[in-house]
């Protein structure tokens, strides 16, 4: 795989990220004490660059910091320069960079969502109503893409469990499928081939309605990028990143398992549950270790990926008894 960044050259080591907002909260918060570690990275700093890292270019959102059991990972965010230049967006193009440069064109205002499907309380929803169906917190969620990098960001959301209790699934609803924008006009990769537009995704209840399945309107303290899936999207952490479906627009509760994009493009590379595993290969790639975006200079090392992206105490028993090998 090729790693490229905007400016041509391969991503920066972390170093030349700090910001002087962030050299700041460091001094502060090592001259308080409450410095973790040597590398200076406790949880109290996470937290401090979480809820104060805004780049500024868009709108704040307001959000509480969340309580949920694995909600704040232990390692260092990404830098907001990275999480927005490097995406898989594939409606704006295949390379890393087309979503940053093209997204633009996306047009997230009006936006409604289409509820449809086993549900008791069908319809249209205007995203000003959506965002108060929960309590929006921050959580700071490693992101793994299937490509063998990955990301620390900080989002700001609320549990899709909030809004699936909102609109009450019928008791035959089984399995829930997401469905994102497809304009061929505004989306210049939806005119070519690359899948079979729109991109869906699907999960089963049980892991829609964990309380650590994310539907996201905000990240870094601002609303969502474009280029990250605006003005709302699924974060789904403990399966590989192409599960978190970025800029929704339909959510239908079936009682069959949904087709996803991928496996209806690769069926023998991509299974419908993707959770992240470090013991099952991709066919042509293992995938045992990863590539952490913004560690990146020659001499970094690669990090072993964890079982469940390391969420194994929290969604563990989803699969208790399951061949995660038949099932990947
Ligand atoms: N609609 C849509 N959603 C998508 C994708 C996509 O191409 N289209 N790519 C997925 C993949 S492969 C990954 S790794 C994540 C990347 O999210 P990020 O760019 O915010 O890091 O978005 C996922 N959601
Ligand atoms: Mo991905």
């Amino acid at each position: 795989m090729i790693i490229r960044s905007d400016n041509g050259g391969f991503i920066h080591p972390f170093p030349e990220e700090i910001t002087p907002q962030e050299a700041y909260l460091s001094r502060r918060n090592i001259l308080r004490g409450i410095a973790a570690s040597a590398a200076g990275w406790g949880l109290a700093q996470r937290q401090a660059f979480a809820q104060s890292h805004r780049p500024g270019a868009l709108p704040a959102m307001s959000f509480v910091p969340s309580t949920a059991a694995g909600a704040v990972v232990m390692d260092k965010p990404t830098a907001y320069k990275d999480a927005t230049t490097y995406n898989n967006f594939y409606e704006f193009g295949t390379d890393k960079s087309d979503p940053a440069r093209r997204a633009n064109t996306l047009k997230t205002d009006p936006w409604s969502v289409e509820i449809e499907g086993l549900v008791k309380k069908p319809g249209r929803y205007a995203l000003e109503d959506l965002m108060k169906w929960g309590a929006m917190e921050e959580r700071i969620y490693r992101l793994r893409c299937v490509e063998g990098w990955s990301m620390v960001i900080p989002w700001v959301g609320y549990s899709l469990a909030d809004l699936i209790r909102r609109v009450e699934p019928q008791p035959g609803a089984k399995f829930v499928e997401f469905v994102t924008q497809a304009d061929p006009k505004t989306m210049p990769g939806v005119r070519g081939g690359a899948l079979d537009w729109p991109y869906v995704e699907g999960l089963r209840m049980d892991e829609a309605m964990h309380p650590l399945t994310l539907l996201a309107f905000g990240m870094y303290g601002e609303v969502l990028p474009k280029q990250n899936g605006a003005p709302l999207r699924l974060v789904v952490p403990w399966k590989y990143g192409f599960k978190s479906g970025k800029s929704l627009v339909k959510i239908r509760f079936t009682d069959k398992q949904p087709v996803s994009s991928w496996e209806k493009a690769a069926p023998q590379e991509y299974g419908f549950y993707s959770n992240v595993n470090p013991q099952v290969d991709h066919p042509r790639w293992s995938q045992a270790t990863e590539r952490r975006i913004g560690e990146d200079g020659l001499l970094a090392k690669k990090r072993k990926t964890l079982m469940f992206n390391g969420y194994e105490a929290q969604v563990g028993q989803l699969y208790a008894g399951m061949d995660l090998k038949k099932f990947f």
